[in-house]
């Protein structure tokens, strides 16, 4: 029965094939996602009596350059950034531009991070945001 433990010698060969193969598989590094640069440098654009986002994220006491774009065709709107949603104390104020313009506003982000607020000041209530320092 010599052709039969050859043959049977091949299986396990072909399991161990099999097994090293997955363990290579697995062994595979898996690409890493390129970190955040913390974006000090935004673009912003309000359209449609909308901001186009929700959260606008910077690192804690950098140089924040943002532009920021007014799609509303004979509309004002800026963004202004308070501590918190009762817009008592301000961050920065940004200047208010009517549409269609774009307009940079820079200043330098809290150091102390935490989850802030923005907003439009000509809308706002229904133009607002999370300023998040991180
Ligand atoms: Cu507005």
């Amino acid at each position: 029965m010599l052709h039969r433990r050859s043959f049977s010698a091949l299986i396990v060969m072909a399991i161990l094939v099999m097994l090293f193969a997955g363990c290579a598989y697995k062994a595979t590094p898996s690409p890493t996602p390129s970190p955040s640069t913390g974006g000090n440098t935004i673009t912003v654009t309000a359209v449609g009596m909308a901001f186009d986002t929700s959260t606008i994220t910077v690192s804690a006491g950098a140089h924040v350059t943002i532009t920021f774009i007014n799609n509303d065709n004979g509309i004002p709107h800026n963004i202004a950034f308070y501590t918190s949603s009762s817009a008592t104390t301000v961050i920065y104020k940004g200047k208010t531009t009517t549409g269609v313009a774009t307009i940079t506003y820079t200043f330098d982000a809290p150091t102390t991070q935490g989850t802030y607020f923005f907003r439009c000041d000509v809308h706002p209530n229904t133009m607002t945001g999370e300023f998040i320092v991180k």
